[in-house]
């Protein structure tokens, strides 16, 4: 028996369009995010995957991205649970800003660096600053980050896998998770068993599930990679996030 587990990037934001550093920022989707949102939800029903819990971020983006693909699979009505441990990376710093001038300015390595590195975190955002979250009620009390690095996403989002997302693996529900770029890496590294090398190469396109079954007894892949329901809108979209900056 497996258990099955849908990942799902949020449909394009209106700073993913505007090519902008987000992290926590709580941004709105884009006209065209909300339509893959939809389809996200269309591309589920047609695959027969039916998700009885969904988890997701405090950020608007993949709430509404997951209010809108269930609304779209009928699903509209199944139980959710929240939690800033599947927020976005925390971008620090570069939260705000324009990835092409970043790259310009600081150079493809730095850059590449800032992005995609599994343990070196962009710099620390100036706490009460424009994009900065140190006083918003929705993480009061919480540990919240000034900055991370992929490592740090892992730290924090995993505690919640075993704690809130396991136990409804475990029970036999099919399991949404509508998240973030870099949260999702984060899940991907984990569940494949990636070096920190390569997952510096994979990159989460936005709005396309991605399924896992994942063996019953280990909780691990049982198809390494999982498997995108519209695999070549998938490959487009990946190479899209990976050229972001250039
Ligand atoms: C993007 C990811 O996060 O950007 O924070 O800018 O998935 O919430 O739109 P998302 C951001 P990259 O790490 O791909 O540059």
């Amino acid at each position: 028996m497996t258990y099955t587990l849908v990942l799902l990037r949020h449909g394009e934001s209106e700073w993913n369009a505007k090519n902008l550093f987000t992290g926590w920022v709580d941004v709105q989707l884009s006209e065209k995010g909300v339509e893959e949102a939809k389809r996200g939800g269309t591309l589920l029903t047609n695959a027969g995957v039916l998700p009885d819990v969904v988890h997701t971020s405090l950020l608007r983006r993949a709430i509404t991205t997951a209010n809108l693909a269930l609304d779209a699979a009928d699903r509209h009505w199944i139980p959710v649970k929240r939690s800033w441990r599947l927020n976005e990376r925390h971008y620090g710093a570069l939260q705000g800003k324009d990835k092409k001038q970043i790259r310009d300015e600081y150079g493809d390595d730095q850059f590449m660096l800032w992005r995609r590195s599994y343990d070196v975190p962009p710099p620390d955002i100036e706490l009460g600053s424009e994009f900065s979250q140190d006083a918003d009620a929705r993480y009061a009390g919480e540990p919240i980050p000034r900055a991370e690095a992929l490592t740090h996403v892992l730290d924090r989002a995993l505690p919640y896998w075993h704690s809130d997302i396991v136990p409804d693996l475990q029970s036999g529900k099919t399991v949404l998770v509508a998240a973030h770029g870099n949260s999702i890496r984060a899940i991907v590294k984990y569940l494949d068993d990636v070096d920190d090398a390569t997952i510096a190469g994979i990159n989460i396109p936005t709005g396309i599930p991605l399924r896992y079954e994942l063996d019953e007894d280990t909780l691990k892949p049982v198809t390494r990679g999982g498997e995108y329901l519209d695999p070549d809108a998938a490959a487009a979209a990946i190479a899209a996030v990976a050229n972001q900056g250039k």
